[in-house]
């Protein structure tokens, strides 16, 4: 029996990739397919990140499904697809855990300027000297910018620092206990951390921009597990380089894995490669699940983990 066509339109976790070459005719977007192969997809799998238009889809005459290994579903364009009949999904709930855990580590990194003590011990200029003071983490003002899954499992984990947690979503959720700010500019006054961990796409771009900074403040941290797109990139460097606000980590940029020079030459950052979800167990458990919706879809049974625009 011949192999089913997928093609793979960027990159996925090694157990993820695994699975496909050994299950699947596999075309992958890197080696520019043959249209005549591309005429034999049926499915598309690719990472959070991937570019999915209705250019890409409109090559594919057979394609059925689109399996996301990843949350966030930016990159695909879902009003195609489902005018196609074509149903999307991704792997929610198996990452919250490991994408609070960063936030939180990021918000220590920079509050307590972990790596830029590493750099003093290596450099050796604890000899000549004390390393500055750093910012207090416990007991902080948060403002958590979208409360979905995984900013509740932020305000969890803050929680147990004692933080006074508030958070922007586009309503009031009546069963947390935090306060709820409509405005993410009065949000970001009120703050110390403000961390960005809400969906990408059109809605959400740009959302931190130079306003909020401005309202951050010279002793406000921003931290972005969130999208690049999420923020004014551009705004950001320019309030880290005057001092606008304290400092910024950030685990997401407007055009990864390209991070600006200016950014990366700040100190009042920490910077990390889009590893939220990056460790063994997580990537494994999204693989399973990304894996598990191609395949219940080829079986005929139902999907396990539609996004919610192609939930019936
Ligand atoms: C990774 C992510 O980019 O889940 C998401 O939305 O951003 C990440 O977990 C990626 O999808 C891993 O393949």
């Amino acid at each position: 029996m011949s192999q089913t066509d997928i093609f793979l339109a960027s990159r996925v976790p090694p157990f993820l990739m695994a699975s496909l070459q050994a299950n699947f005719a596999l075309h992958l977007r890197d080696n520019n397919p043959a249209p005549e192969a591309l005429s034999r997809v049926r499915a598309i799998v690719g990472g959070g990140e991937a570019k999915i238009d209705q250019a890409l889809m409109d090559q594919m005459p057979a394609l059925e499904m689109i399996s996301i290994c990843g949350v966030g579903y930016d990159g695909v364009d879902v009003a195609a697809a489902k005018a196609r009949g074509i149903p999307v999904t991704h792997t929610p709930d198996v990452l919250n855990d490991d994408v609070a855990d960063l936030a939180i580590a990021l918000m220590l990194a920079i509050g307590r300027q972990l790596p830029q003590s590493d750099q003093f011990v290596r450099a050796n200029r604890w000899v000549e000297g004390a390393f500055p003071l750093t910012r207090k983490v416990s007991g902080a003002k948060l403002g958590i910018v979208g409360i979905g899954r995984i900013g509740q499992a932020i305000a969890k984990r803050a929680a147990a620092f004692g933080m006074d947690i508030s958070y922007n979503a586009r309503s009031a959720k009546a069963d947390l206990p935090f306060t709820f700010v409509a405005d993410v500019v009065e949000l970001a006054e009120k703050v110390d951390f403000l961390v960005a961990i809400t969906p990408g796409g059109a809605g959400t771009r740009h959302l931190i921009n130079a306003r909020v900074l401005q309202a951050l403040g010279p002793q406000g941290y921003l931290i972005n597990v969130a999208r690049g797109s999420v923020v004014d990139e551009a705004a950001l460097i320019e309030a880290l380089q005057n001092h606008t606000i304290a400092g910024a980590a950030l685990d997401v940029y407007q055009d990864e894995p390209r991070v600006p020079e200016a950014l990366r030459a700040l100190p009042n950052v920490v910077l990390t490669p889009h590893m939220a979800s990056g460790t063994a167990e997580t990537r494994k458990a999204m693989s399973d699940l990304a894996l598990a919706n191609l395949q219940a879809h080829l079986a005929g049974s139902p999907l396990l983990t539609p996004v919610p625009e192609c939930r019936t």
